[in-house]
């Protein structure tokens, strides 16, 4: 506690948001009664600054809403029906166990899998106990790609892992590019120290297929066709080089392969590039002259990146830009893919991959509606899952497969919840869950270089409980005896962070219980040039524009995971632009019956699919929306506010439809998080399954649809 007002007055606590996103804001929780009565961002945390966002800025009422499940509860009509009725903990966990027993004995524990992600990013909530639980029983494995594991892979080779330019370095910056992201949605708190930096007279481009609230905020927006960024990338090395806006001495001395690099790029011209990406050659040689010149010059990738076939090679060939230009030589130059590459958490300890069994097999969450359905045959199949911190109804592609899936008599699911999800629906046994502030943790963060601690200061409401004792009871249950499954919440959090590590240096649990939040020992943001001499983490110190084919390129400790991602294919030894597989200028015949590209970013007002239940949330991000140019909606009479289909042949949803200039020809946009039981239909119904270039990244933005009006 850091602060009291009296006896039964309201009592202030350290919180940080638990939501999978960048920003992790350190937060004051007001508790009164066991109650959280209200929140803040804390006031000194440099990022958070006491600012949180429309979604989490009330997260009491998330905390106390009605619809919030209570108890453990058994499904007593049919699947998705959502008709439960309450049991003890108990008889849930007792059912569990012996559905599981019998399941194990007919068809092996690989018949059994888990399924979660970062509903929650805690160390203790999120990614402890579920993995732990589930490897040590030797159920598949479930391969989560769901988020920057395209952009990581791409990283790792070229760069390794290095959190690059410290986001609140930004301020120092002169030329900020930021590259398929919305942070004033998605990462306001950075977007904040930008706009700051941009009042001190630094350009912000965004680069975005659609003019997002980012990109109207932006000096300049350029807008190539969805899944084109490696041709605009390729054009921009072409350029610098072509021009010779080259850091030679920077290139001679810290990075591989620029020969190479050199005569890839000689016909990805910009007049090449103009053609694939829609912009314009004089555009694209006036980016690359002012990155090279206008220094600092800094680069923020978003998500959306990877998320078609040569994505990950469009990362690639974007981390080439900061080592050709030499602006990692300044404060506030370079670029940033994910801080979390400097945070000293110990996932081995935390989801414990040793307990594993030799040969298990590993199924992909974004494969969940092929594996359920049979289409990848399994053998043994899945005959039960457990889902936690994930809710794939609504997030995952091909949700129609997956609901298909979960409609099988014959599957056992067991979904642990704080509402009943689109996923929770279909439960056979559903648990309750606590929530941010009824449980403790420290919250990983992947968008600055905090570590940061949430308090367990107010009371779960009816009988939910925290993941890990939930897991912690299942374990106990099955007789479980690894030291994971016994440690006290505080054990854990002194084992999974390495605070012995030099980026811990002056930090331990205590300091961090005592003060919300710390920053890691990395420099601080107005000194830290992490490569202004080279020093990258890669097995040479140097960036990799090109790499010599063996792998081992990948520093020890990262070898494992990258092997892990990377498909068995052969790597090109260079970046380059490879087409997305559904481009209409190359997939013809698919693009006669779908000849438009949709992409389907976050919402400004939910949290991937969290908060699209509350009305309020609702009613400020509006009902499930299909962005279109008039001249799209003309060809297919469609009028504002129409209510329009928007389908492929995967599947369909239904949406209004609003006629804006923000999206150019031949693509459309529609937010992700809508409730499939609230809607009809969402967006990942016309999502692709397949795998992007690189580490199993999705296909969110390779998918081509029609728009056709139905009222
Ligand atoms: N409000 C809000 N904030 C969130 C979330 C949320 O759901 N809502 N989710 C959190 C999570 S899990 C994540 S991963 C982050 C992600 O946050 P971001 O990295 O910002 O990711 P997106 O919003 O998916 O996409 C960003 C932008 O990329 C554009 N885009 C899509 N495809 C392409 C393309 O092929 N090329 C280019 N150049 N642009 C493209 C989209 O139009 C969009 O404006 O946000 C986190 N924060
Ligand atoms: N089309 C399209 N699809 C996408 C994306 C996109 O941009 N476009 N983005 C992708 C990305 S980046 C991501 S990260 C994924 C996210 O995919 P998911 O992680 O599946 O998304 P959420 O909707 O946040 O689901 C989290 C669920 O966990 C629950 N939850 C939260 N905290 C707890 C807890 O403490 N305990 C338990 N038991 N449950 C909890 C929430 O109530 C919620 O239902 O979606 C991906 N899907
Ligand atoms: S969702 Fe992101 S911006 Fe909003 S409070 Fe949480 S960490 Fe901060
Ligand atoms: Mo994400």
């Amino acid at each position: 506690m850091i602060a009291a007002t009296g006896p039964d007055e309201v009592k202030t606590f350290h919180g940080a948001c638990p939501h999978d996103c960048p920003d992790t804001c350190a937060m004051l929780f007001d508790v009164k009664d066991g109650q959280l009565q209200s929140v803040r961002g804390n006031p000194d945390h440099p990022m958070t600054r006491g600012g949180l966002c429309v979604k989490v800025k009330d997260y009491e009422k998330r905390h106390a809403h009605p619809d919030r499940v209570l108890y453990p509860m058994r499904r007593i009509g049919p699947k998705g029906s959502g008709q439960f009725a309450r049991i003890s903990w108990d008889e849930a966990l007792d059912e569990i166990v012996s559905r599981w027993q019998a399941i194990m004995t007919e068809y092996g524990p690989q018949a059994i899998m888990p399924y979660s992600y970062l509903g929650h990013q805690g160390l203790l909530q999120g990614l402890n106990g579920g993995d732990a639980f589930f490897n040590r029983l030797g159920a598949t494995v479930c391969e989560r790609t769901f988020c920057g594991e395209g952009s990581s892979t791409a990283w790792l080779m070229a760069v390794g892992p290095t959190a690059g330019v410290d986001p609140e370095s930004y301020i120092h910056s002169k030329y900020i590019v930021i590259w398929a992201c919305n942070s004033i949605s998605t990462n306001l708190h950075h977007w904040a120290i930008i706009r700051d930096a941009q009042k001190n007279g630094a350009t912000v481009v965004v680069i975005d297929s659609y003019a997002s609230r980012t990109a109207k905020s932006a000096d300049w927006h350029i807008a190539p066709r969805p899944g084109t960024d490696g041709a605009l990338a390729m054009a921009l090395i072409n350029t610098l080089i072509e021009q010779d806006l080259v850091d030679h001495d920077y290139v001679a001395n810290h990075t591989v392969g620029f020969d190479e690099l050199k005569a890839r790029a000689a016909d990805r011209t910009p007049e090449w590039a103009e053609t694939i990406t829609g912009v314009s050659a004089a555009d694209i040689r006036k980016l690359a002259r002012s990155l090279a010149t206008e220094q600092p010059a800094a680069i923020r990738i978003g998500v959306a990146l990877e998320r078609h076939y040569g994505g990950g090679q469009a990362v690639r060939a974007i981390a080439c830009i900061p080592a050709l230009t030499g602006s990692w030589r300044h404060v506030g130059g370079g670029m940033t893919q994910f801080a979390v590459w400097e945070h000293p958490y110990k996932f081995d300890v935390i989801c414990r991959p040793d307990l594993i069994p030799e040969g298990t097999r590993v199924v992909s969450a974004l494969e969940l509606g092929k594996a359920l359905t049979g289409e990848i045959p399994l053998d043994p199949p899945i005959m039960s899952m457990m889902c936690w911190n994930a809710n794939p109804v609504t997030q995952a592609p091909e949700t129609d497969k997956i609901v298909q899936g979960l409609q099988r008599e014959d599957l056992f699911l067991v979904s642990a919840e704080h509402f009943i999800s689109d996923t929770a629906s279909y439960a056979d046994i559903l648990l309750p869950a606590a929530m941010g502030a009824e449980m403790e943790d420290i919250i990983l963060s992947w968008g600055h270089l905090y570590l940061t601690y949430t308090t367990r200061c107010a009371d779960a409401p009816g009988e939910a409980l925290p993941n890990n004792e939930i897991f912690r009871r299942l374990a106990g249950k099955f007789g479980f005896k690894d030291a994971n499954f016994l440690w006290s919440d505080e054990e854990c959090l002194q084992n999974f962070v390495d605070w012995s590590s030099p980026a811990c240096e002056g930090i331990d649990l205590a300091y961090l219980k005592q003060h919300g939040y710390a920053r890691l020992n990395v420099g601080t943001a107005d000194n830290r040039a992490p490569h202004k001499d080279g020093n990258f983490p890669t097995a040479t110190g140097k960036c990799h524009f090109m790499l010599d084919g063996a792998r081992n390129f990948v520093p020890a400790p990262f070898r494992q995971m990258y092997e892990a991602f990377q498909p068995n294919e052969a790597v090109d030894p260079l970046p380059d632009y490879l087409g997305a597989r559904e481009n209409p200028l190359a997939a013809t015949e698919l693009a006669k019956k779908y000849p438009l590209s949709i992409v389907s970013p976050k919402s400004h007002g939910f949290l991937n699919s969290c908060y699209a239940n509350m009305e309020q949330k609702i009613r400020g991000q509006g009902e499930q929306f299909v962005l279109i140019n008039v001249s799209d909606a003309q060809a297919r009479g469609i009028e504002d506010g129409d209510r329009v289909k928007v389908m492929n042949d995967r599947g369909a949803f239904r949406a209004m439809a609003r006629i804006t200039s923000d999206v150019n020809p031949g693509i459309v946009v529609t937010t992700l998080g809508y409730w499939r039981q609230l809607n009809d239909g969402t967006v990942n119904s016309i999502s692709s399954a397949a795998f992007s270039d690189l580490g199993h990244a999705p296909s969110f933005s390779d998918n081509l649809v029609d728009v056709m009006r139905t009222n």
